[in-house]
């Protein structure tokens, strides 16, 4: 007579087992798997620019860091080379000689969109930011694209982007960006890397040549490929590695058919606005609200647009005029 009794406890015992453990199971394994990456996804709205502007350096969203990478597995099928022969350097002003007196020698120029203000707002200066030098190579499926750094650490605790961007018809306007955030590796990934178009032609404001701020605009407003979730028709288009050799601070990789084999490429370094929609930044803030690096110049210091280092554009694939916007003067 006990026998029914005993087995009814444990039959119980063990039915609200089970049921107590199931949704601790398997709530959590279904929940984080895609949402926490949406907010870095899209570029975002110009609606939502003027709060992206202002000046704080808040570390990359803990979103992007923490996005569970087990949840998503993309495949690869080409990766890009490790040893690619690389072209001539194309060499940017550099600011480490004047840090220690808080200014930029030279070097920028505001009202053609070419900064050298890789210093915090109190001028303070960071040679993870200072761009050196930029150089293409490819080979027969990839461009690669180096970026030389005074400093050694792409990974620095401000949160670094870097990125390429791309004036296919040499109009001053960018029509493409590759774009990648931290944390960066040694190794190609393309988890952290993105690519977008600017399809209604604003990246130059209203002029390729010159800042027309204020002006509003989406910049890239058009996101082709987003390396972390698998976003795009080709999960191999754009990669990106750090410390491939000292004219290599960062590396980029992507696939020739994205600009086919004429354009302008130039490259930016950016800790401050880190928005791609709001490219040009020349195009956002005027040149009072954004400040000045060079300590002779009427708006030095540094306000509104800060800890951003960019280069004149180069030529690749066509010889052009030398008066295309942007453009490095001939050397
Ligand atoms: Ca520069
Ligand atoms: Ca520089
Ligand atoms: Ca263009
Ligand atoms: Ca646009």
């Amino acid at each position: 007579m006990k026998y029914p009794i005993i087995n009814f406890s444990l039959a119980l015992i063990i039915a609200l087992s089970v049921t107590a453990c199931k949704p601790r199971a398997i709530v959590p394994h279904v929940q984080p798997t895609l949402t926490p990456a949406a907010p870095t996804l899209t570029a975002p709205p110009s609606a939502t620019l003027a709060p992206s502007l202002t000046p704080t350096f808040t570390p990359i969203p803990s979103a992007t860091i923490a996005l569970p990478t087990a949840t998503i597995t993309i495949s690869h099928l080409l990766t890009p080379a490790t040893d690619v022969k690389m072209g001539d350097l194309v060499h940017d002003a550099t600011s480490v000689d004047t840090a220690g007196e808080k200014r930029a020698p030279y070097g920028d120029s505001y009202q053609i969109n070419l900064f050298e203000r890789p210093f915090l707002q109190d001028m303070s200066y960071v040679a993870d930011l200072d761009i050196a030098s930029y150089n293409l190579g490819k080979d027969e499926k990839f461009y690669y694209v180096s970026i030389e750094l005074v400093g050694t650490n792409p990974n620095n605790s401000l949160g670094i982007n870097y990125a390429v961007e791309l004036d296919t018809d040499a109009d001053g306007f960018g029509d493409l960006v590759v774009a990648a955030h931290p944390p960066y590796s040694a190794d190609w990934t393309a988890t952290n890397v993105q690519v977008a178009q600017d399809i209604n032609h604003d990246t130059g404001g209203l002029s390729g040549e010159r800042s027309d701020a204020p002006l509003p605009g989406d910049g890239y407003e058009t996101l082709l490929f987003d390396g972390g979730i698998g976003l795009g028709d080709d999960p191999d288009l754009a990669w990106v590695r750090i410390s491939a050799g000292n004219k290599a601070t960062v590396q980029f990789a992507f696939k020739r058919a994205l600009a086919e084999d004429r354009f302008m490429l130039g490259v930016l370094a950016d800790a401050g606005p880190k928005s791609i929609a709001d490219l040009d930044y020349a195009d956002r803030f005027t040149e009072e609200e954004a400040g000045s690096p060079e300590a002779g110049e009427d708006f030095y210091p540094l306000k509104l647009l800060f800890a951003v280092d960019n280069v004149c554009r180069q030529a690749y694939g066509f010889e052009g005029t030398g008066e295309e916007p942007q453009r490095c003067p001939p050397s």
